[in-house]
């Protein structure tokens, strides 16, 4: 896949490049985006109306069985080419900072570092009541969540819920990056989902280059300095090859 010179030259003259990324980057590594459907037991619910603390205040049990699913689907998935070329594009860009809306922690399992979870991990277990972290593995594989050990509330994934705050550390963070870095990938989102969707206005208040890589078109698209439509399994692959081929021809 050539991507354009511009393109390359924009990436590789960046000293203070942010990622933000979604579920669209986890997609070739065979983990449903919420867009999709979800399939099966599932297709009869939006993942908007689980994810939410009112899901699970009404039946904690539908809400413990859909991330158990979740989890069970996450833990056999992979990091693609995509995850890959971003620990890649690290080693040619060392001011590279990754944040993302992904729960997965297939970022990390590439192999990126100081990676941003805005909206949690799936895999952490918290207390519902107090949202302090509790440790119940092996008490995991039911279909109601265990209780918390010491308050005996219902234990829920640490993940952020529709109408809840973000980690108020993490997105500060995240803030601050989008507002001071030069150049602003957006991977794989559709750039629906606020606070998080607000970060790339951050990045292009502050003049920083604006890059989407995404098959379809999104809210962000028209804003865009350079918009590659495609997967980022592929897409980001290519672009690690065509700077160290900028690196080698020394253009
Ligand atoms: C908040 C963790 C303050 C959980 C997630 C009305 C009432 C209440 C709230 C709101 C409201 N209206 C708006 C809001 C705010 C709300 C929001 O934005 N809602 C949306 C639906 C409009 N946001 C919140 O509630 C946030 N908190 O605002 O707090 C507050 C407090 C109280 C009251 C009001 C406000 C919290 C949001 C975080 C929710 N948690 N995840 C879990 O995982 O179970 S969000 C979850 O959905 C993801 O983390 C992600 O952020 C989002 C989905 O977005 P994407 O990642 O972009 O994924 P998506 O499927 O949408 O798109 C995939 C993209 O990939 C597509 O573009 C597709 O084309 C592309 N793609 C596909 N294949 C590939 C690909 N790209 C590249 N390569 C491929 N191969």
């Amino acid at each position: 896949m050539d991507l354009p010179p511009a393109l390359l030259g924009a990436i590789a003259a960046a000293r203070r490049p942010v990622v933000l990324s979604g579920a669209g980057m986890s997609a070739e590594s065979g983990v449903p985006t919420f867009r999709d459907a979800l399939d099966g037991l599932w297709s009869r619910y939006r993942p908007e109306e689980l994810a939410t603390p009112e899901a699970f205040a009404a039946d904690p049990g539908l809400v413990w069985r859909w991330y158990r699913w979740r989890r069970d689907l996450v833990a056999e998935a992979k990091p693609n080419p995509g995850h890959r070329a971003l620990v890649d594009l690290a080693g040619l860009a060392p001011g590279l900072r990754i944040i993302t809306q992904n729960v997965d922690g297939l970022h990390q399992d590439a192999g990126s570092t100081e990676v941003i979870e805005l909206h949690g991990n799936l895999f952490a277990d918290i207390c519902s009541r107090d949202r302090a972290p509790v440790s119940v593995s092996g008490e995991t594989a039911g279909d109601e969540p265990p209780a918390c050990p010491r308050c005996g509330a219902p234990v829920r994934p640490g993940v952020v819920w529709f109408g809840e705050f973000l980690p108020e550390a993490a997105f500060a963070e995240a803030r601050a990056l989008a507002a001071g870095c030069d150049l602003f990938l957006s991977i794989g989102t559709s750039s629906l989902v606020s606070p998080a969707a607000d970060l790339a206005w951050l990045a292009m208040n502050a003049d920083a280059t604006i890059v989407e890589i995404n098959p379809d078109r999104t809210p962000l698209t028209p804003h865009c300095d350079h918009v590659v439509t495609g997967p980022s399994g592929m897409v980001l692959p290519a672009l690690v090859d065509g700077l160290r081929e900028l690196h080698t021809t020394g253009d």
